[in-house]
């Protein structure tokens, strides 16, 4: 029944009154669609003016940016703040400009048929983009992608030229996601003229620009617009149930097929919408619970009109109890990391050596899942998480929301959600959605807020567990009632208490039990740690030392061992590696409670981890086979 339902649900999607309009595949090539990325060297310029408005006054996007003024190199994508020796460019609040000429393919232009598409992985935080100087989209908020159809606008130059301006602004205000606030400080016998902050209430640096890849994609007019994949099985049977939005065609017959890994195909079936059966199915499995993880199937989506895209799927299912997660039937153990997107010089914008590296240290630490913690991650890294196995609980950049629960706060947060299930809601990888951090949900409209972005969240997609991270005050949170799976954090000996390791054991075993016994819930300690500055060692520990993140962790670990055998589901480390803050009297150049430091070099903690994890491995899953015997371990 529990099948026929899912179906049904996906179904009842086609009718369903969704915020926003049309899909978000991943661009992707095939025989009928192309792509060209325009990563590399982008020209820039900040605008200084005092409004900040000089540039929408002279309409910089009507000419080439370099006959607006001064501009400089700008590698795309990257974070521009950490790029140049300039501080006002790192601490730069408001718009810049940036710009890329390209001459697009000569039958894009010639041939009528084609679409072109102008995608933009991502960009902090409110963009506005033109094509040869006429305006093609605008989005509000950064960690997401939006797309433009563009194929009008270039073709009316018949020589290809194409000039992409694209302006961006950082400055949050109380309604953008996550908040902020600019104050502006008057007494001139204290602060310059125009001087003005920007107030966050978050613990991460505000990076800003295009973060994630910008690209140009073609499909024909007749495309595949969206797909949407719920999966089951039963016995040896694995279900695919899926539905596919054709736009631009009154009638398109399509074919779908799902292919092993081998490329034979496992399954077929005709129309929008179906049910596809895999016998013998292989299932999607985490990293460290089967020989042979993160197994994908494609699925191959076909039209008449020929538009071909193909999705990776990994079939698996995710159940929650009032003491267990599982995953395909199993009790599931997150021994895992919370993670942020930043690195030197780059700040967030994505960058394949640091990903790579980074999964290469997740499966050393033996680490079976992240949280993208406090924003969606580039699609790229859930692809990898996809393949590899590594379980995501995926979250919204709703973080340091205070006391803003008013209707444009909730509006937006809304369709963020639909934008961010929209985007990832097919991968195997993401078992759960996080639809904020730390959110002061004790005040009273957080229970009207949170109960509205949560049911938003479950129907836009009942198959996932929905939760928020809170902070400790069980008794008073007013979300807590709507999540599936509580996830705490707290800071033991550290913000509390600081100095006293002893408290630890006492104040963690009364946190745990207050809460399941109120919500009869599963529990994810979602975030814990120290800060240890590399290299400083005192012994006994002090804090701030190597030794002082060690001892935390290992006090925590003893309450973890208790409660994994009736309710703890779950444990998350802050932080995987050292990152970048706003400056401030408790940050030593940003936050140092990574296990790594921000050159991705092990502190005394991770070897702590590393032996617990694999530990965890070993008792709770199933090596893969190539990790019997570790050189390494
Ligand atoms: C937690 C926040 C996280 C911070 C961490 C800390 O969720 O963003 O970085 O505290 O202070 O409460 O290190």
């Amino acid at each position: 029944a529990n099948i026929v339902l899912r179906a049904l649900w996906l179904f009842a999607l086609l009718d369903a009154g969704l915020l926003l309009d049309g899909g978000m595949l991943y661009p992707r090539e095939s025989s009928s669609r192309e792509v060209k990325e325009l990563s590399g060297l982008w020209v820039f310029r900040a605008d200084r003016s005092p409004s900040r408005k000089q540039g929408f006054d002279e309409a910089w996007y009507k000419q080439r940016l370099e006959e607006t003024g001064p501009v400089i190199d700008m590698p795309v994508p990257a974070s521009y703040n950490d790029i140049t020796q300039d501080p006002a460019i790192r601490d730069f609040i408001g718009w810049v400009w940036y710009e890329r000429e390209l001459v697009v393919p000569t039958h894009w232009i010639r041939d009528d048929t084609i679409r072109v598409v102008l995608r933009v992985g991502s960009a902090h935080y409110n963009s506005i983009v033109w094509v040869n100087g006429v305006s093609v989209t605008q989005h509000e908020g950064g960690h997401l992608p939006f797309e433009a159809e563009v194929s009008d606008v270039i073709r009316k130059d018949p020589t290809g030229s194409c000039r992409i301006t694209t302006a961006v602004n950082n400055t949050l205000t109380l309604e953008t996601l996550p908040p902020g606030n600019i104050q502006y400080m008057n007494d001139r016998t204290r602060y310059p003229d125009g001087f003005f902050v920007q107030s966050i209430y978050f613990d991460f640096f505000n990076y800003a620009g295009i973060h994630r890849p910008v690209l140009l994609y073609t499909t024909p007019k007749a495309y595949v617009d969206d797909i949407t994949v719920v999966t089951n099985f039963s016995d040896n049977t694995g279900l695919v149930s899926y539905i596919v939005s054709v736009k631009g065609a009154v009638t398109a017959a399509l074919k779908v097929t799902l292919m092993d890994k081998q490329g034979h195909c496992v399954a077929s079936s005709n129309g929008p919408f179906g049910v596809l059966k895999v016998q013998d199915v292989k299932l999607w499995w985490p990293y460290l619970t089967h020989e042979n993880p993160g197994y994908l199937y494609s699925m191959e989506v076909g039209t008449t009109y020929e538009d071909v895209y193909t999705l990776p799927v990994g079939i698996r299912t995710v159940n929650v109890t009032s003491t267990q997660f599982l995953i395909n039937n199993k009790p599931f153990y997150f021994h895992g990391v919370n993670k942020h997107e930043d690195s030197d010089i780059r700040g967030k914008g994505l960058d394949w050596p640091l990903i790579v590296k980074d999964f290469n240290l997740l499966k050393w630490l033996g680490a079976n899942s992240f949280r993208t913690s406090h924003y969606p991650y580039a699609e790229e890294i859930l692809q990898m998480c996809d393949r590899h196995g590594i379980v995501v609980i995926d979250e919204s950049p709703a973080v340091g929301i205070k006391d803003i629960f008013g209707n444009a706060s909730l509006s937006h947060h809304l369709i963020v959600m639909e934008e961010l299930v929209r985007r990832d809601k097919n991968h195997a990888s993401v078992v759960m959605w996080s639809v904020a951090n730390e959110p002061a949900s004790e005040m009273p409209p957080a229970d009207y807020y949170f109960k509205t972005v949560i049911k938003h969240t479950k129907d836009l997609d009942p198959t996932r567990p929905v939760t928020f991270i809170s902070s400790s005050n069980f008794a008073r949170d007013k979300g807590v009632p709507y999540v599936d799976v509580i996830c705490i954090n707290n800071y033991f000996s550290w913000y509390h208490d600081p100095g006293h390791l002893e408290v630890i054991l006492i104040q963690l075993n009364t946190e745990y039990e207050n809460w399941h016994g109120k919500y009869k819930k599963p529990i994810i300690q979602s975030e814990y740690g120290a800060d240890a500055v590399p290299g400083v060692h005192v012994d006994p520990p002090v804090m701030f030392t190597e030794e002082y993140q060690k001892i935390v962790l290992q006090n925590y670990h003893k309450v973890f061992d208790q409660k994994r055998a009736q309710y703890l589901i779950g444990e998350l480390i802050w932080n995987f590696a050292d990152f970048m803050t706003t400056q401030g009297v408790t940050r030593v150049v940003g936050n140092k409670k990574g296990i790594f430091t921000r050159q991705r070099q092990p502190k005394a903690a991770a070897f702590v981890l590393k032996e617990r994890y694999w530990r965890l491995a070993n008792e709770t899953g199933r090596l893969p086979l190539w990790t019997k015997y570790p050189c390494s371990l």
